[in-house]
């Protein structure tokens, strides 16, 4: 995808970010807007737009980037109380940027999602 992705520049090096964990295939950094005290983004370095197509193209980057959520929730004192993990898809999701990314989401209670 390269230069019209955001977040293919974050990987390039191109735009700065804050990052929590890198690993060979996935690239977890800070949301620039938190909504909650611990808000990072986690991708797969590689572009894929959405989760449907991540997990139906290499489920196993998928499970990678599910990995590297669940070592930044340790790292971040998140396991234990809890935390919310979650990936806008497309329009109907509220997917503004379209690389792939979880949302880890912690360190205060959030409240129901669907209330
Ligand atoms: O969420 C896209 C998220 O990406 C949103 O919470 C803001 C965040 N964002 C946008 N630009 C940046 C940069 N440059 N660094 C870090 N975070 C960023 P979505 O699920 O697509 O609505």
């Amino acid at each position: 995808m390269g230069s019209d992705c955001l977040f293919c520049r974050i990987v390039a090096g191109e735009i700065p970010a804050t990052v929590v964990r890198e690993t060979p295939n996935t690239l977890a950094f800070r949301d620039i807007n938190p909504k909650a005290p611990v808000h990072v983004l986690v991708i797969p370095k590689e572009h894929y737009a959405d989760v449907a197509t991540l997990a139906q193209g290499d489920p196993a980057l998928a499970g990678e980037v599910l990995a590297t959520a669940a070592a930044i929730a340790d790292d971040e004192g998140l396991l234990g109380d809890g935390f919310r993990l979650m990936f806008n898809t497309d329009a109907y999701g509220g997917q503004a940027i379209r690389h792939v990314h979880a949302h880890l989401l912690g360190g205060a209670p959030l409240g129901p999602m669907l209330a």
